[in-house]
């Protein structure tokens, strides 16, 4: 018989690639959607016609037993969240309702309505718990046994979600995992992430309907891997005997400027420097430096590997935005 998932977060980028990959497997699928007019909810109908939506809200538990209660799902993937860490500087108490006590919502609207305790619950945990500080830098990168040091109020609330996560697995024997995820990006990344808003220009830039693009700080490292390739390791994290906490990355780490030497490349530009302008207004009040990931345990256990490397990355995303903006 067909397995059923409820996914929040499912007008995301992740949430895009999930549901996909979900549905190829024969899953039945529902996604939360917020908002009583969500402007993305067409887009979401199209792309994903196979979604059952259901109205719902992190910060609203009633809603979440409601979705649960319609949906009855096998595994919950809980990928909603206030996902922008410079924007959750700017409003950190939202930040903590949705992406640290939402978890809380979530997993109580599971163990209310869940009376077996047979629902699987994935929580979307993140690096930016690690917060790349000098004193807990491992050489091979961040590890599940590796100390945290969030650097944001989006780090310190994922950490929340990450915490209470373990906390109901060992209070309640709740099937519930925490991937703790590096970057991962591609064609479906938000306009306001850095590659994507890369990508989006260069494609601009080289046809020219825009000269140059405005940054915040181009030293910063991250250990990107594409979207895709993601999702398969949150879906074998719930396919285990046991639950657990897995980091996904790709143990390389590539600095923005990198990012921009190779997608400047992509339209035939060398020197990318005089397109680029440094903004203030992209600088965080605290920034983590360097996120590097040491995927061993997912290999070995869940035999997950990334598929697509940096150079590959960043193909993919200027490409797909020459495409859109050619046809705009
Ligand atoms: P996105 O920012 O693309 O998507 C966030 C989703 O959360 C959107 O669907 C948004 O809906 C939804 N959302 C926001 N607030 C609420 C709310 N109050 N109630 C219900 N839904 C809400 O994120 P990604 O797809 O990139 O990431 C998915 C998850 O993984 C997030 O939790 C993120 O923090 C985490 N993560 C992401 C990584 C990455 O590199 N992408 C790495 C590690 C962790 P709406 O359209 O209505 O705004
Ligand atoms: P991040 O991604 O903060 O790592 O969080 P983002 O792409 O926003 O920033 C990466 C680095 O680029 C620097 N930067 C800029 N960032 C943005 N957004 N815009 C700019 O103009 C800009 N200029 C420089 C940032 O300072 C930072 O150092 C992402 C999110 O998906 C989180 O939800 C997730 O948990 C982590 O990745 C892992």
């Amino acid at each position: 018989m067909s397995k059923t998932a409820l996914i929040t977060g499912i007008t995301g980028q992740d949430g895009y690639h999930l549901a996909k990959l979900l549905h190829e497997k024969k899953y039945n699928v529902f996604g939360i959607i917020r908002g009583q007019q969500n402007p993305k909810k067409s887009e979401v109908e199209s792309s994903l016609p196979f979604v059952s939506l259901i109205e719902g809200d992190l910060t609203d538990i009633s809603s979440l037993i409601r979705a649960i209660e319609k949906s009855k799902p096998d595994e919950v993937y809980n990928l909603a969240a206030i996902s922008h860490v410079g924007y959750s500087f700017k409003d950190p108490i939202l930040t903590a309702n949705v992406t640290g006590n939402g978890v809380l919502n979530m997993l109580e609207a599971v163990r209310i309505s869940d009376k077996e305790n047979k629902i699987r619950f994935y929580q979307a945990s993140t690096s930016e718990m690690f917060g790349g500080l000098d004193y807990n830098r491992p050489g091979k990168g961040y590890d599940e046994d590796s100390a945290f040091h969030p650097r944001s109020p989006y780090g310190v609330a994922k950490l929340y979600g990450h915490w209470i996560t373990k906390n109901y697995r060992e209070s309640y024997g709740m099937h519930a995992s925490s991937g703790i995820l590096f970057n991962h990006e591609g064609p479906m990344r938000g306009l306001e992430f850095v590659t994507r808003k890369i990508s989006n220009a260069v494609a601009r830039i080289s046809l020219g309907k825009q000269d140059h693009i405005e940054l915040g700080n181009l030293e910063p490292k991250r250990d990107w891997g594409y979207a895709g390739d993601y999702v398969e390791g949150m879906w074998r994290m719930l396919q285990q005997d046991e639950p657990g906490d897995y980091v996904l990355a790709t143990g390389e780490t590539h600095s923005i400027g990198e990012f921009l030497e190779l997608a400047f490349k992509e339209i035939g530009i060398d020197d990318w420097r005089p397109y680029v302008k440094q903004n203030p207004e992209f600088m965080r009040p605290a920034e983590v430096d360097i996120l590097l990931g040491n995927p061993e345990k997912a290999e070995k256990v869940l035999g997950w590997k990334r598929e697509v490397d940096f150079p590959g990355l960043v193909k993919m995303m200027v490409k797909n935005d020459l495409e859109i903006e050619k046809n705009k």
